[in-house]
């Protein structure tokens, strides 16, 4: 049985394990980052606000990255304590506190209208552009967390940097997505290069949602030398590049009850995965198709791209990678996992692999 002093990860106890223990303790997080605050009159309707903040945007994803915190931490050490296993999970939700101050910026960046199944944050009527300043709460919360839960732990300082490296990765990466996809209207595919998607996904995703959970527990675990930390990046930002195709395939593909958001990368005029494999793959006439109708706002206009994205037989193009790629990434895994136990990345492998959400 999992109680409070083992995580699950194995396979059996996945459907009631660390899931339902990571969120037992959300309460606690949430305690933490208000408590003190509300006592403060001055302050109490900002904090009363952030509460608001942090109930809405941060517990009701899929959680993988958080949990992968705890199952790679429970994976690296033997007969952890009940104390650093609370320090994982809590540390988990740093993760997905990273990915809500991510989600909330990028929805109003990308004008999404839905988000884990409900209307993005920006959009609620009382919210809109506050939802940039709440933002910045969710990013500054990760630090008081860290510093009440690890101050004393020989790894905090990692950890910060680790923190802090990753989100300027993501936001490097998030400039990339931004500027290869001019404003609407203005196409422009010259950029849109397969070596262009590969630079975007990794910088965008792949750190902050395969390397830094993994490396978090690296570090918890006292494994801190940096070949080590190589390999297992190399593996991860594999992993992440493999996802974010899926997540761009999902855009166009996947429903939105399912997925819990609406696709915009067509209108949004994305450097996604599969504009790059139908510009690979059109005739001269099918380009100019694409550049009229990509990039814009506008139903019909989508509607034609969806066509176009057919008749290129798209989906069939995806199940081949999606095959591929997850035997590359197996074969990554002999290869370079060196010391760390190869269940640490098939784990988070096996959790992404053929993914409807
Ligand atoms: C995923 O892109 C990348 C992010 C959410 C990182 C955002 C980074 C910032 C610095 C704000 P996406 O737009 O394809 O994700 P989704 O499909 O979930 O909107
Ligand atoms: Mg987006
Ligand atoms: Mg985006
Ligand atoms: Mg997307």
């Amino acid at each position: 049985m999992a109680g409070q002093n083992s995580c699950s990860n194995n396979k059996k106890s996945k459907a009631c394990g660390e899931l339902e223990e990571f969120d037992a303790i959300f309460p606690a997080i949430v305690d933490d980052l208000t408590k003190t605050g509300l006592k403060d009159i001055e302050i109490s309707d900002a904090i009363q606000w952030f509460k608001k903040v942090i109930e809405y945007n941060v517990p009701f994803g899929k959680k993988n990255r958080g949990i992968a915190v705890v199952t790679s931490y429970c994976q690296l050490v033997t007969n952890p304590t009940k104390d650093n296993i609370r320090r994982a999970r809590v540390l988990g939700w740093c993760v997905e506190l990273l990915q809500a101050y991510f989600l909330i910026a990028d929805d109003i960046m990308d004008s999404s209208i839905t988000r884990r199944g409900q209307p993005c944050w920006y959009k609620k009527p009382n919210v809109g552009t506050i939802a940039i300043n709440d933002s910045y709460y969710l990013e500054s919360s990760i630090y008081v967390l860290i510093k009440k839960y690890c101050r004393d732990q020989p790894y905090y300082v990692h950890l910060m940097e680790l923190f802090h490296e990753t989100t300027l990765q993501t936001v490097i990466g998030q400039c990339l997505d931004l500027t290869t996809a001019p404003p609407q209207g203005n196409v422009d595919f010259t950029n849109f290069t397969l070596d262009r998607y590969s630079a975007i996904v990794k910088w965008k995703t792949a750190f902050y949602s395969f390397y830094l959970p993994v490396a978090i527990a690296m570090y918890m675990a006292g494994i801190s030398d940096t070949e080590t930390h190589a390999n297992a990046k190399t593996i991860l930002l594999q992993m992440g590049h493999f996802f974010q195709v899926q997540d761009d395939y999902l855009d166009c593909y996947g429903s939105p009850e399912v997925i819990g958001k609406i696709g915009t990368d067509i209108q949004d005029n994305k450097c996604g995965w599969l504009v790059v494999q139908a510009l690979n793959r059109v005739t001269p006439e099918q380009r100019q198709i694409l550049e009229n109708n990509y990039g814009r706002d506008d139903e019909s206009k989508i509607k034609r791209v969806k066509e176009l994205y057919r008749d290129l037989n798209l989906t069939h193009v995806y199940t081949e990678y999606e095959e591929s790629s997850y035997k590359e990434l197996k074969t990554l895994i002999e290869k370079c996992s060196g010391s760390l136990p190869k269940e640490v990345f098939m784990a988070f492998a096996d959790k992404i692999y053929k993914r409807q959400k």
